[in-house]
């Protein structure tokens, strides 16, 4: 919040006699942080339970579900995702544990935008 001061005149000829200062305040809206969730690439899990992560996780349909498994296989990662903290935590979390329940090596990362 910034405090801008006005100087006011006071005199009809628009000179500062007895100077009056008034304050208008300047409310900035701050936008929340988002963070990328990433999914990272292995040799061990298989490609349709990445698939099924992707859709079952990240409400994405089994063509984008796919295509997204591809580029973290090509390429090592690939950002699945933008969310608020809370929800990107939640997001990791659950995937993390769905892999480990399962005793898939899947990597599930967040990282500020
Ligand atoms: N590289 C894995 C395989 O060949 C498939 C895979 C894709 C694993 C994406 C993890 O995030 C991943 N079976």
């Amino acid at each position: 919040m910034t405090f801008l001061p006005l100087m006011m005149s006071d005199k009809p000829d628009g000179t500062e006699g007895d100077a009056s200062i008034l304050t208008k305040t300047k409310t900035k809206t701050q936008r929340p942080p988002l963070y990328k969730v990433m999914l990272l690439n292995d040799d061990y899990t298989p490609m349709e339970f990445v698939v099924h992560v992707l859709e079952r996780f990240f409400g994405l349909n089994h063509a984008q579900a796919f295509e997204i498994m591809l580029t973290v296989h090509k390429k090592g990662l690939a950002v699945v995702g933008v969310f608020s903290f809370e929800v990107a935590e939640t997001k990791v979390a659950q995937v993390m544990d769905f892999a480990r329940r399962h005793q898939h090596p899947l990597q599930c990362t967040m990282e500020k935008e």
